[in-house]
């Protein structure tokens, strides 16, 4: 390429990436179908990852792709506020019969990080609407990942993503996150150690005092911080104290809904009940982007009778409810029904665990832990060189055909749901044979 003209791939600014390394050597994905993505070239990769944590019936699945084409051409747009469209209502309706408990209303959002902050300001809103205005602060968590708006970075942990964008909201205070090496490593499922890690929130109440707390959000399990499984008992724990000090829990459950620990939400898998759940992703089978929050019948009907306007939340986005997303998500929901996905990842969960589980003696692995469909693989640092060695990783993985994520030195596993036994060796296969060669 003469040196005047700009790289082809220069022009996109890409997220979370580092640019420079990329467009120097570049790895594109043109095709996907099923569980495999293909290369321009034509050259198969067995999608581990279902994309980033969305693509849970596999891709490019024929009903989802025609129920978006007739869309597009029946009506692309209609807007939501003070109008509607009937897929809207149908989808809010499918999954507020979905989602636990009485959480039986949905607000629509494009994305996780919008859901994020969707769900924040309908839990200040109604601690207002209830009276309890002075109910302002927020407690994350450390390690947590709520998406990239201001509030998500606020309430989030991970410190890559907040040290560089300044003061972020005020009054957020962070649990203590649960991930524990030393006592927990190579837990199948849920460890046995940490539960007591919830009891924080009480140091937290005493600091700040609970008539100044208006909600804690975490994510059941981490998935971007590396696959952080709940110690037994912690999510339970967490559940009581909120109910004690009248302090609102919302799940984050963008990675975790639809089918990802082989139910439909965490809370049906921990049997724990949030009073709002975030969820985008799996919600599409990530076709077109959706996210949104599922909200409680209480905090839902008390908003109605109370707001002092008769517009009960000044909040919304032009696309809240798009077609598109709607028509999508109907039938992404069919999917998992007519071929009761969930129940088969709730089915292989045992055989995956199996399977990661046999990496333990992998070289430079110090840990690997599994729920539902999803693994973390956490490596040994590279001296002086945290991240690096899951980075060559990732690379060499992709070159023999197998997409993961890593973040820091830990690799993340979470195929699509319809992924098959002979499909899980072959990830299994290739990650140790990758890590034997690596330095
Ligand atoms: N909450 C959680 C729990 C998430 O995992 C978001 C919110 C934000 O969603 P959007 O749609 O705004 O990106 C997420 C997103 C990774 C990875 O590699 C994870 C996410 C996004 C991109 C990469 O782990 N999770």
């Amino acid at each position: 390429m003469p040196a005047s003209l700009p790289n082809a791939l220069d022009a996109f600014w890409m997220p979370f990436t580092a640019n420079r390394r990329f467009k120097a050597e570049p790895r594109l994905l043109a095709r996907a179908e099923g569980t495999r993505y293909y290369t321009p070239e034509g050259r198969e990769v067995l999608d581990g990852t279902s994309g980033l944590w969305c693509v849970n019936a596999g891709h490019t699945r024929a009903p989802i792709v025609e129920a978006i084409s007739r869309q597009a051409a029946e009506l692309d747009f209609a807007p939501t506020f003070n109008l509607g469209h009937p897929k809207a209502f149908e989808l809010a309706a499918r999954l507020a019969a979905l989602l636990p408990g009485d959480l039986d209303h949905v607000f629509f959002a494009n994305s996780g990080s919008e859901a994020v902050d969707s769900a924040l300001k309908i839990a200040l809103a109604y601690q207002r609407a209830r009276g309890k205005g002075e109910k302002t602060r927020l407690i994350g968590r450390e390690r947590a990942y709520h998406g990239v708006g201001f509030g998500g970075i606020s309430v989030g942990g991970i410190v890559k993503n907040r040290m560089h964008f300044g003061g972020m909201l005020t009054g957020v205070d962070h649990l203590p996150h649960t991930h524990d090496l030393a006592r927990n490593a190579f837990s199948r499922g849920q460890p046995e150690h940490g539960a007591e890690l919830a009891d924080a929130l009480e140091r937290l109440v005493g600091l700040h005092d609970a008539s100044t707390i208006a909600a804690v959000i975490v994510e059941p399990m981490s998935g971007s911080a590396g696959v952080l499984v709940p110690p037994k008992g912690y999510l339970e724990r967490l559940r009581a104290l909120c109910d004690k000090h009248d302090i609102l829990l919302i799940f984050d459950e963008v990675i975790t809904g639809f089918g990802r620990l082989g139910a439909p939400f965490a809370a049906d898998h921990f049997g724990v009940r949030p009073d709002m759940i975030t969820f985008a992703k799996g919600v599409t089978n990530a076709a077109v982007p959706l996210g949104g929050v599922g909200v409680s019948k209480a905090i839902y009907d008390l908003m109605l009778e109370r707001a002092d306007s008769p517009v009960e939340l000044f909040h919304g986005y032009t696309y809240s409810g798009h077609p598109l997303a709607c028509a999508a998500g109907l039938a992404a929901l069919d999917i998992y029904r007519d071929e009761d996905l969930f129940g088969r990842a709730a089915a292989l969960s045992a055989y995956w665990e199996d399977a990661v589980h046999s990496l333990a003696d992998a070289r430079h692995v110090i840990d690997v832990r599994n729920l539902g469909l999803t693994a973390g693989i956490e490596l040994a640092p590279r001296e002086g060189a945290a991240g690096a060695r899951a980075t060559d990783a990732f690379h060499a993985c992709f070159d023999q055909g197998l997409l993961v994520r890593v973040t820091g030195d830990i690799i993340a596993l979470s195929p699509p749901l319809i992924v098959e036994k002979a499909e899980i060796d072959r990830i299994v296969e290739t990650i140790r044979a990758i890590l034997t060669g690596l330095d």
